[in-house]
């Protein structure tokens, strides 16, 4: 597309920000040819050391043997970065600012008041026994507890596993089975767009699970006052345990590969994975992508809209700008409550300098127009940024002129649970940019696309994104399954880190991603396996068999499509329909509720029992004249079925 707009980066803003195209340039070539250098360099320049580190990069994607250290003989503690080592320099400065979901609720914590608080919980933890290593489960809302949890955690070196709060007591459960997490931390209710999520009630069903028996305590914070039931001798309040812990905490030194999180995330096959981050590499990773993707500099106030509950609550609303002393906003609500002007109100209300948020979030904006700005000035906007799905052209050019006033330019930045950080970005003051390009790759980082077989391809092209070395940020494993890792990571293309998306790189080397590869679906930037709603689906009592596909929607990006085969003699009425929704949802979660239900009399499969999504997929969209080969299928006939059935439902 030798066609696509280019906004050439503004005079103003390459004089401004840190880094111009040829400062990236430079950079990038030194960090590629000799990373040792390069990271040692980044390594003691963003993260404050208590044992400092000798060696570097210790990787190996080779098949059978992958290991990834990064710094490991260094020592760390990830809330002394965060907090203490600003106390000196801006202890009375604003490290936390809460917008509730009501706009008249707001508060403001400074890096004193964090420290203290985190001090306080981190000594609470210690007290109900939480020990350097354990797994504590956070099922938080979004206030400032959820991000003074994490930082108590790594205070003492408990390892976090947060579930976002959007999942139900089915997902909790096996998350917290998969981690063997002997704590959880959650709150009495949530508040979300004017509505309370039933947290604690949700923890209760999940524990009410015979096959979770790790758990000795429910720390238990009180945010709606809202009822709740209560088990002597499991639950405990969180204002309670506080009120008699006391402010005084070392932070406990930590090797650079002890595990800092676990974090569940889907993949194309079987239960979610937990994600292994850890300490060091990952920490040195966060500060610095976040110092020059946002170009952070004194005095910005700094917005992400992601929820704590994924990879870019963890990394960029948390430690990546507290790392760096920087204010960071964190919203309870949704961007459109109580109404479309939400999101640029909170702006004014902050003044809010550098805004990152979501394409699903733009687009729901971008369909109510104006409304969206209405009565409001965001001239504090400096720079903004979008991550969680391919940001579409014309969601791009809405976001530019009509939320940043073609004053600030958008960092589309691609990267994964897995990258721990932003890994193809632009940079603010050196990119031009190309709306629906993620651009280049950060430093360090060597994206490259192979074809099927795993050659490289060169020049303008598209497919499979392949990453060539380790970076810091790197995911080290699977939790307890390090042979998974390897399988889903490093055995497609051996040698190399396999993305899992395909991308199309253009004539000046920008690379555009085109989404996933895989049975992964992206809905409202939320990760979801096809396989996973499938087993959610077939757990129904009445439902015999369930296929899965992905299908463009406007707002959500991705919508989902479930063929839906009823066991013999199950009548397919509008009353299972309702029930068999409302089971997905309960299974995994209200993100994960098909859009469009199709009762199938039967799915297309190979001679071997295998079905045939390609032909699902085309089905769906309507692009039935490229349905492809359909004569390997045991009985070709049921795709003339499907396509009936698919007009009636229209
Ligand atoms: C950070 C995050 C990862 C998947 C990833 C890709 C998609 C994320 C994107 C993007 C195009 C971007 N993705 N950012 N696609 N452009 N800027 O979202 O992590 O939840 O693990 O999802 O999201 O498909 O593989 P995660």
């Amino acid at each position: 597309m030798s066609d696509s707009k280019i906004y050439p980066v503004k005079a103003n803003i390459a004089q401004t920000t840190h880094l111009d195209n040829e400062q990236y340039l430079a950079m990038y070539q030194a960090s590629v040819s000799d990373p040792e250098t390069f990271w040692a360099e980044q390594g003691r320049k963003f993260v404050d050391w208590m044992k400092p580190f000798t060696k570097v990069k210790n990787t190996s994607f080779d098949p059978g043997h992958v290991s990834i250290k990064w710094f490991e003989d260094g020592q760390l503690n990830i809330s002394a970065n965060c907090i203490d080592r600003h106390l000196a320099t801006r202890g009375d400065e604003v490290a936390i600012i809460w917008e509730g979901d009501d706009p008249n609720q707001d508060s403001k914590l400074t890096f004193k008041q964090l420290h203290q608080a985190v001090c306080r919980f981190a000594n609470a933890l210690k007290a109900q026994g939480v020990k350097k290593g354990d797994v504590v489960c956070l099922y938080m809302p979004m206030v400032p507890e959820a991000a003074i949890a994490m930082l108590a955690c790594t205070r003492i070196g408990a390892v976090h596993s947060i579930v976002f709060g959007g999942f139900s007591p089915e997902a909790l459960a096996g998350r917290i089975i998969d981690s063997n997490s002997q704590f959880v931390i959650t709150s009495d209710e949530g508040l979300r767009g004017g509505r309370a999520v039933p947290l604690k009630a949700n923890v209760d069903e999940a524990l009410a699970n015979p096959e979770v028996d790790c758990v000795k305590s429910v720390i238990v914070l009180k945010r709606t006052g809202g009822d709740i039931d209560w088990v002597d001798g499991r639950d405990f309040w969180w204002d309670e345990l506080t009120a008699v812990a006391s402010d005084d905490c070392a932070p406990e030194p930590m090797n650079a590969e002890d595990p800092l999180f676990i974090l569940y995330t889907s993949g194309s096959t079987g239960k979610p994975k937990g994600v292994l981050h850890t300490t060091g590499g990952y920490l040195v990773y966060a500060a610095m992508t976040f110092k020059y993707v946002f170009d952070y500099q004194d005095g910005d106030v700094y917005w992400c809209t992601a929820d704590v509950g994924w990879i870019t609550g963890h990394s960029y609303l948390v430690y990546g700008p507290l790392a760096n002393g920087a204010t960071t906003l964190l919203f309870e609500g949704v961007p459109n409550y109580p109404d479309a002007s939400r999101m640029s109100q909170v702006c004014d209300k902050h003044q809010v300098s550098i805004l990152y948020t979501a394409p699903t979030a733009i687009r729901a904006l971008m369909a109510q127009g104006d409304a969206a700005v209405a009565g409001t000035k965001r001239t504090s906007l400096r720079i903004m940024g979008s991550v969680g799905e391919p940001i579409n052209p014309e969601a791009w050019e809405w976001y530019y002129r009509t939320i940043g006033d073609e004053r600030c330019p958008i960092v589309d930045t691609w990267w994964q649970t897995e990258t721990g950080g932003i890994l193809i970005t632009p940079l603010p003051g050196a990119t031009e940019l190309k709306p629906g390009s993620a651009t280049r790759p950060f430093f360090g980082v060597q994206p490259a696309l192979v074809d099927n077989l795993g050659n490289e391809l060169e020049g303008a092209t598209s497919g499979n994104l392949i990453i060539r070395d380790s970076w810091p940020g790197q995911m080290r494993s699977v939790y307890g399954d390090h042979e998974r890792f390897e399988q889903t990571y490093f055995s497609t293309f051996p040698g190399v880190y396999t993305t899992g998306d395909g991308a199309r790189r253009d004539e000046d080397g920008y690379f555009w991603i085109t989404g996933r590869v895989d049975d992964v679906l992206n809905v409202s930037g939320h990760r979801m396996g096809t396989a996973e709603i499938e087993s959610a689906l077939v757990a129904h009592p009445k439902i015999s068999e369930a296929a899965v596909v992905g299908v463009p929607h406007e707002i959500k990006g991705q919508g989902i499509y479930a063929y839906v085969t009823l066991n013999a003699g199950e009548e397919a009425d509008a009353a299972l329909h309702k029930e068999v929704k409302a089971w997905v949802r309960k299974e995994i979660g209200p993100i994960a509720t098909p859009d469009i239900l199709h009762w199938a009399d039967a799915l297309p499969k190979t001679r071997s029992g295998k079905i045939m999504r390609r032909i699902l997929r085309k089905i769906a969209t309507n692009e039935t004249d490229s349905l492809g080969d359909t004569s390997t299928l045991a009985d070709p006939s049921v795709v003339d079925r499907l396509i009936a059935e698919k007009s009636s439902l229209e």
